[in-house]
């Protein structure tokens, strides 16, 4: 899964970026280069199957961060979304929108005044922008081919402009594109534009150490107004989310329950992404490796297995699966087998999320 990072400048996205891949990109020095990055996903439940198996290896499931600088101040009319990294965006799974809420008057604001919520609202806003620029460019190209155009294509033109028509309406009154009622067949026709409204949404509003105690509220107030089915919001302390994430986990820990337990920044984020994007984890064991591999929600087997190895796609024959719950009860993949809750499931078979499967195969 791709996720690419975005916000107004200073807003704190290079800190989080870092805490969410323990790196150490530059922060406070602008630059126009993408930071790119690898965030373990978290799930206490690979770590139960690991303790069970004790295998060699164990594999965390991954999810990629870009963090996309914004243009340089000043310098054309959007502030978060630079228009070179426009094309990138376009290919991520979701986005994350950074938010400053945190105090520091050593960091100009580009506003000046501090408003999570406003600036949220404008970053949002340059997202329809960038899809109404996509639609009024591919109108007019429309208009230009329909001059010379044969009878049987007009017909095909001019049902293509009345769909951008339809939708474009619809932005400018302020539906996204996710939100607008739109057939399958009007999605599909749309697919290739690259349109970024279509795109499930992650707030995260950055806080001071100094508002950890009020976390609860802060979080129920930006979920109550970001409440679209597509919209998931967060609230961390970057700053602080990055200095732990260079600790060991023993000093990270003993720091969390000296702050009051604060869920770590990187779990919550990771959470809300998998969430919307409608992700899920499946898992592989065996006394090599323990893995989890993360897939869409409504993947079936056979896809599934080709995420393991090609060979497995190609040459699927049936997938032995057992749920996560009954494994760690019964103790083995055998005694699952014993008590009848080893399943054998064909191709077709809808994976879902803890499912530990074991594909059998034949090349
Ligand atoms: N006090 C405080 N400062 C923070 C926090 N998060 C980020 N900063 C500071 O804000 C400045 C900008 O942080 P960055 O992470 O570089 O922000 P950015 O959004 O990547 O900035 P650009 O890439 O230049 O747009 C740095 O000086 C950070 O140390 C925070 O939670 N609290
Ligand atoms: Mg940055």
């Amino acid at each position: 899964m791709e996720i690419g990072i975005i916000g107004l400048p200073r807003s704190g996205k290079t800190t989080i970026f870092n805490a969410l891949t323990r790196g150490n990109a530059n922060v406070s020095v602008y630059t126009d280069k993408p930071n790119i990055g690898i965030s373990k996903v978290p799930d206490i439940r690979l770590e139960k199957l690991a303790a069970m198996y004790k295998p060699q290896r164990v594999v965390q499931a991954e999810i990629t961060y870009t963090d996309l600088p914004p243009p340089p101040e000043g310098s054309g009319n959007t502030r978060g979304i630079g228009g070179q990294h426009l094309n990138f965006l376009q290919s991520v799974d979701a986005i994350l929108i950074v938010v400053r809420e945190f105090e520091d008057s050593g960091v100009a604001h580009i506003d000046e005044t501090i408003d999570p919520i406003r600036d949220a609202q404008s970053l949002m806003l340059e997202l329809v922008i960038s899809d109404l620029t996509i639609i009024d460019r591919r109108i007019l190209k429309l208009e230009e081919s329909l001059k010379g155009a044969k009878a049987q294509e007009r017909e095909s033109i001019s049902r293509e402009n009345t769909l951008l028509d339809k939708v474009k309406t619809q932005l400018e009154s302020g539906t996204n594109l996710n939100q607008q009622d739109l057939s399958l067949e009007e999605i599909r026709r749309l697919s290739g534009f690259g349109l970024l409204t279509t795109k499930p949404l992650v707030i995260v509003m950055n806080i001071s150490e100094n508002q950890l105690s009020n976390i609860d509220v802060l979080e129920q107030n930006i979920s109550g107004i970001f409440s679209e089915s597509n919209v998931r919001s967060a609230v961390v302390c970057a700053d602080l989310e990055m200095d732990l994430s260079q600790m060991t986990s023993e000093e990270e820990l003993e720091f969390r329950n000296q702050l009051g337990a604060v869920e770590p920044g990187l779990n919550k984020m990771v959470k809300l992404s998998y969430d919307v994007v409608g992700q899920i984890s499946f898992f592989t064991v065996g006394e090599d490796e323990v893995r989890a591999w993360e897939i869409k929600h409504d993947t079936v087997a056979q896809k599934a297995a080709g995420k393991i190895h090609t060979d497995l796609e190609k040459g699927f024959i049936r997938a032995e699966v057992v749920t996560y719950e009954d494994l760690i009860e019964l103790g083995s993949l055998s005694k699952a087998r014993n008590n009848g809750v080893l399943r054998q499931e064909g191709k077709d078979y809808t994976v879902k999320d803890g499912d530990i499967m074991h594909v059998l195969f034949n090349v």
